[in-house]
């Protein structure tokens, strides 16, 4: 009998591991998640494959070199996909330093460690569409990184110095997959799509009455997450190691999003006033939406629009969910959601 692939993600409690993780054990593989120690429900996400006998949960950390040791030790993995990650971009502008030592040193330490076990292991990569930060969009593999937070700094460092470096210096096989902005209802709900659809979801059913956002008028590139884990599986079934953009194509506002929510849920909305005076107002001159400084960031990344052409040809890989399709089901499963505790 054919032995079963063993794949190791780290991150496997966020937004991405845990749709790899069900996509990867729907393959036949044997998975291996590392997990931090945190104070929340760790297994929030996960908790319906917990019981699954595929999956095997490790604690351990990008900041502890003995911990990915030896959970790579047993797992011997064949794929290693690193989604772990300090992923708030806001948050890293606070944290600078945590985010380096994650972002940063910390895929150093995991490649390190997972060569040790298996020289011919597959290593993804997760890269971001921030490391392309200022340059006007569309934007593929061909365009001009100009980060501006220390998280795509960070990130645009390890793309540098251990994607490619040591992809060219030892001939390891590293893929890194440059997503663009990817949602679900299962995002966090300090990312702005989920803070929209989390917070009109309670306004609507009368458990909140407004909510405060940054910059309305920055766009993504937004697409589906359970569609987008698909392609990182795909770079790791390549002949050679290579560098993929993964987006829609097409870019929508805060604002675009907000609109489509409130379209969704049936909340009449007009916008009244300009910049941080700017108010989103419904039925009988009411204010859900105001803006807060607070939101906004140090520097910002405006307009992101990613050009996935070379996904699409050498992966097969399309995006499957519209905007409108991801909004839709991002605001009903809130609601939903919420309406249970009525
Ligand atoms: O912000 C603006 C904010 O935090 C999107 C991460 O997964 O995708 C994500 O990074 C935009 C920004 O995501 C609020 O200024 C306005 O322009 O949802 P976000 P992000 O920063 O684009 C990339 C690809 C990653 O790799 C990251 O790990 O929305 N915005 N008002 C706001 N953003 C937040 N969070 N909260 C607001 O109230």
């Amino acid at each position: 009998m054919k032995e079963k692939k063993r794949a190791f993600i780290t991150g496997i409690t966020g937004q991405d591991g845990s749709y790899l993780a069900e996509y990867l054990i729907k393959k036949g593989y044997d998975v291996w998640g590392l997990m931090r120690r945190t104070s929340l429900d760790p297994l929030m996400r996960i908790h319906t494959m917990a019981d699954d006998r595929s999956l095997k949960l490790r604690y351990g950390n990008l900041r502890d070199t003995s911990s990915l040791q030896r959970a790579l030790e047993e797992a011997k993995p064949d794929e290693v996909y690193n989604l772990a990650a300090l992923s708030d971009v806001g948050i890293s502008f606070k944290c600078p330093e945590e985010t380096m030592e994650v972002n940063y040193y910390g895929v150093s330490r995991l490649i390190l460690e997972a060569v040790k076990v298996n020289k011919k292991v597959r290593i993804y990569q997760a890269s971001t569409s921030e490391m392309f930060g200022t340059t006007k969009p569309p934007q593929n593999e061909r365009s001009i990184f100009a980060p501006v937070s220390p998280y795509a700094e960070a990130k645009l460092m390890a793309y540098r110095d251990f994607v490619k470096g040591y992809r060219e210096q030892y001939g390891y096989f590293i893929a890194s997959g440059i997503l663009f902005n990817h949602e679900s209802p299962r995002r966090g709900e300090h990312f702005v799509t989920r803070k929209i659809t989390v917070s009109l979801a309670k306004i609507k059913l009368g458990l909140q009455k407004s909510f405060s956002l940054g910059n309305l008028d920055a766009r993504r590139d937004w697409g589906y997450a359970s569609n987008y884990v698909t392609a990182m599986h795909a770079m790791l079934q390549q002949k050679k190691p290579d560098d993929f953009v993964v987006a829609t194509g097409i870019s929508h506002s805060v604002r675009d999003f907000v609109e489509e929510a409130c379209k969704e849920l049936d909340i009449p909305l007009t916008w009244k006033g300009k910049s941080l005076k700017e108010v989103g107002v419904t039925k009988g001159n009411k204010t859900i939406v105001t803006i807060d400084k607070e939101f906004y960031r140090p520097a910002e990344v405006r307009a992101l629009c990613g050009d996935a052409t070379k996904a699409r040809t050498e992966l097969g890989w399309k995006p499957k969910v519209t905007f409108e399709e991801l909004v839709r089901m991002m605001t009903r499963a809130d609601l939903e959601h919420y309406k249970k505790s009525l």
